[in-house]
């Protein structure tokens, strides 16, 4: 929830005594960096050292049998899609879904041919703007699903681990992008599954133990919009409600705006072709990519999970 001026102030001696916690919960719940696993135990194993206990943790071979590993090149990728419509996120400095200046502002979605996406991502054509194909509403099924088949569109043991084998609720997503494509940090309410197939991602996360030293205030939305000559605008929706989101990039935090956040200690890791992150739900998540980075995620409602949908405006 973001905080008045006064509120804020009256809540820091309370935020100083969670700081005691979530250094508490910091040594007796997590290590230094994500650990890695490299053999799958069975599910109950991992609900009880994972799921149960909201502990993120990298596995090794869990995708490794994934045709897409092989397929998918950008070649690939360009001959099975062709110019086949798709969505794509639109932003002029790399940020959907990010605050910018006094606004909460989400990309200019753009329907354009596959091939033409694919030559900006190759650099075949350069155009202004940073495009990334990210769209959380199970777009692999929905616009990719000639490419569904290259992936188990379920993982059944880890629909075992998070208890959704009997009410499968899942969206499977597929992402890819330029380098300069990031995403903000933010925390969601489902499990997520999240499987590199090309290339690394770059993620910095905070346990949810580290959420009273990180500052949420609220911001009308707004959309990019590109303009003919290249440049682009903000367009403010005044009908809308304000939104919560945090405006600290936590790689070169204001500290002196948000002291808190000193409190905080981010763990970082990558994310390498073949290795799947588990992410608990509520961890917050900041996301870079190597330049052509190909993943897939599953978005998992559990029974915990407040909803599936993609809920960004939350707090
Ligand atoms: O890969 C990304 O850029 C962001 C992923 C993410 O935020 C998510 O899966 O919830």
């Amino acid at each position: 929830m973001a905080e008045t001026g006064a509120e804020e102030e009256a809540l820091r001696p309370v935020r100083r005594c969670l700081a005691g916690f979530a250094t508490e919960a910091r040594e007796l719940c997590f290590t230094e960096s994500v650990p890695y696993l490299n053999s799958l135990s069975s599910p109950l194993e991992f609900f009880r050292e994972w799921v149960c206990p909201n502990k993120p943790c990298i596995i090794q071979n869990a995708i490794s049998h994934w045709p897409a590993l092989k397929k998918w090149t950008l070649a690939y990728l360009r001959d099975i899609m062709k110019s086949k419509l798709v969505s794509v996120a639109v932003t002029p400095n790399g940020y959907a879904d990010a605050v910018y200046q006094e606004w909460f502002v989400m990309p200019e979605e753009r329907h354009m041919p596959f091939s033409a996406f694919l030559d900006i991502v190759e650099k075949k054509v350069t155009l202004p703007g940073v495009f990334y194909v990210q769209k959380q509403c199970s777009n692999l099924t929905g616009e990719f699903p000639e490419l569904v088949d290259d992936v188990e569109p379920e993982i059944p043991w880890m629909s075992e681990a998070l208890g959704t084998s009997l009410n499968p609720n899942f969206l499977l997503n597929f992402w890819l992008g330029e380098s300069t494509a990031v995403t903000s940090l933010h925390k969601d309410h489902y499990e997520n599954l999240y499987c590199v197939i090309s290339g690394e991602k770059h993620f910095l996360l905070h346990p949810p133990s580290d959420r009273p030293f990180i500052p949420y205030e609220m911001y009308p939305p707004a959309t990019y919009h590109m303009l003919e000559d290249g440049s682009f605008e903000v367009l403010i929706d005044k009908t809308a409600e304000k939104v919560p989101w945090i405006p600290l990039d936590p790689l070169n935090p204001d500290l002196e705006r948000y002291p808190d956040y000193a409190w905080a200690k981010p763990l970082q890791c990558t994310v390498k072709a073949g290795e799947m992150l588990y992410l608990p739900s509520l961890w917050f998540h900041h996301v870079r990519q190597s330049h052509g980075c190909i993943s897939v995620t599953f978005e998992i409602g559990t029974a915990l999970s407040v909803s599936v949908t993609k809920s960004k405006p939350e707090h």
